[in-house]
C-alpha cells in the first residue's frame, strides 16, 4: 500500500518526480481547502515534506495523529518544533553537508560583488552608461579582516574560501575552536574588530536579532555586513536604519526576516546587494539534497537508521 506524504512547498521538479513515483503525495501548498483535507485524509499522513526556510507550523504538525517523519529539504530546523517532535516520537530528518559548499561559495560571491560593486557594474553597462560616465571606486576584497558569526560547518567552509584571499579571519561562536583564528567570545567585540561580518550561525531563540543596532555600530561606517544564514539573525529595521544612516556602509543578504517580503528600503540602496535565499540553488547541490530527502524517508519507512537524523 502506498505511503501518503504531505508536501508543503515546492521543491526542484527531479525530486517531485521521484516522489511521486514512491509515495501519494498531497500538496499542501496548492490545496483550495486544506481545513478540508486534513478532516478526512490527516490520519493517512505518514511523512512530510518541507524546505528549511518553511519548515512546519505546530499547529500542523499536532493534527497529523500518525506522523512518522518531516523530512527537510534544507539542512535548517528552526522552523520546526523540535520538542513536539521528541514528544510524539516522530522524526526530523535535513540535509547537511550536501550544501556546505554552495552557501559558502555565495557569501564568497556577495563579498565580492558588493565590495567591487558587481551589479552596478553591471547596470551601467546594460544602460549604455560606460561611455558616459564613471562607475566610481570599489574596495579591495583580499587582506581584508574578516569575522564570522557561527564557525560551524559553513562558517568554516567560508574560512577555507578566505584564506585563499589572504584574509585576517576572526569568529564569534558558542566556543573557541582548534582553527587558526582569533576568537571573540562576543560578537560586539567581532564587529568592531572586522571590515566584513558574515552571519552564518543558525538560528535559534539564542541567535534571534543577534546582529542589532549596538553591533552595527561597532561594525562602523567602513564595515560590511554578509547574512548567508537566515534573516532572524539581523534585526532589519536596525540594519535599514544604520545602513541609510552610514552607521555601516554596506550590506549582502540572500536572507531576509519575513521572506519572500524584501523591505523597499532595502531595495532601494545601492550599497545593498539582495538575492532571494539561492544559497543552495544550484542544480548539483539540490540533486544531492533531493536524494537524502528521499534517503531519509525510505530509511523510515523500511525501518532503518536514517541517513542524517536531527532528533
Ligand atoms: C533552502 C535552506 O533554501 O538549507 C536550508 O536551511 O534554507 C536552504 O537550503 C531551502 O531549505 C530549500 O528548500
Amino acid at each position: 500500500m502506498s505511503i501518503d506524504i504531505l508536501q508543503l512547498c515546492p521543491v526542484m521538479p527531479a525530486l517531485e518526480a521521484d516522489l511521486a513515483k514512491r509515495y501519494t503525495v498531497h500538496r499542501w501548498f496548492e490545496m483550495k481547502d486544506q481545513p478540508g483535507f486534513l478532516k478526512f485524509h490527516a490520519d493517512k499522513i505518514r511523512g512530510v515534506v518541507t524546505g528549511g526556510h518553511v519548515g512546519i507550523p505546530t499547529e500542523l504538525a499536532v493534527q497529523l495523529p500518525n506522523l512518522e517523519i518531516i523530512s527537510i529539504n534544507g539542512v535548517g530546523y528552526d522552523k520546526i518544533d523540535l520538542n513536539e517532535a521528541r514528544k510524539r516520537g516522530y522524526r526530523v530528518a535535513n540535509t547537511p553537508d550536501v550544501l556546505t559548499a554552495d552557501v559558502a561559495d555565495l557569501a564568497l560571491g556577495l563579498i565580492i560583488a558588493l565590495a567591487r560593486q558587481l551589479v552596478l557594474a553591471d547596470n551601467h553597462v546594460r544602460a549604455g552608461n560606460w561611455p558616459k560616465g564613471e562607475l566610481g571606486l570599489g574596495h579591495r576584497v583580499s587582506g581584508r579582516r574578516y569575522g564570522i558569526f557561527g564557525l560551524g560547518r559553513i562558517g568554516q567552509a567560508i574560512a577555507k574560501r578566505l584564506e585563499a584571499f589572504d584574509a585576517k579571519i576572526a569568529y564569534s561562536g558558542r566556543r573557541k575552536l582548534d582553527v587558526p583564528y582569533t576568537f571573540y567570545p562576543d560578537i560586539n567585540e567581532l564587529a568592531a574588530n572586522c571590515d566584513v561580518l558574515v552571519i552564518a550561525a543558525a538560528a535559534s531563540a539564542e541567535t534571534k536579532h543577534v546582529v542589532n543596532a549596538d553591533v552595527l555600530k561597532a561594525l562602523g561606517p567602513n564595515g560590511s555586513l554578509i547574512n548567508i544564514a537566515r534573516g532572524s539573525l539581523v534585526d532589519e529595521v536596525a540594519l535599514i536604519a544604520a545602513l541609510q544612516g552610514g552607521t555601516i556602509s554596506r550590506a549582502g543578504l540572500d536572507v531576509f526576516e519575513d521572506e519572500p517580503r524584501v523591505p523597499d528600503a532595502l531595495w532601494a540602496m545601492k550599497n545593498v546587494v539582495v538575492s532571494p535565499h539561492i544559497a543552495s540553488a544550484t542544480h548539483e547541490t539540490r540533486r544531492a539534497m533531493a536524494d537524502l530527502v528521499l534517503a531519509n524517508l525510505e530509511a523510515q519507512f523500511s525501518g532503518k537508521p536514517l541517513p542524517a537524523a536531527v532528533v
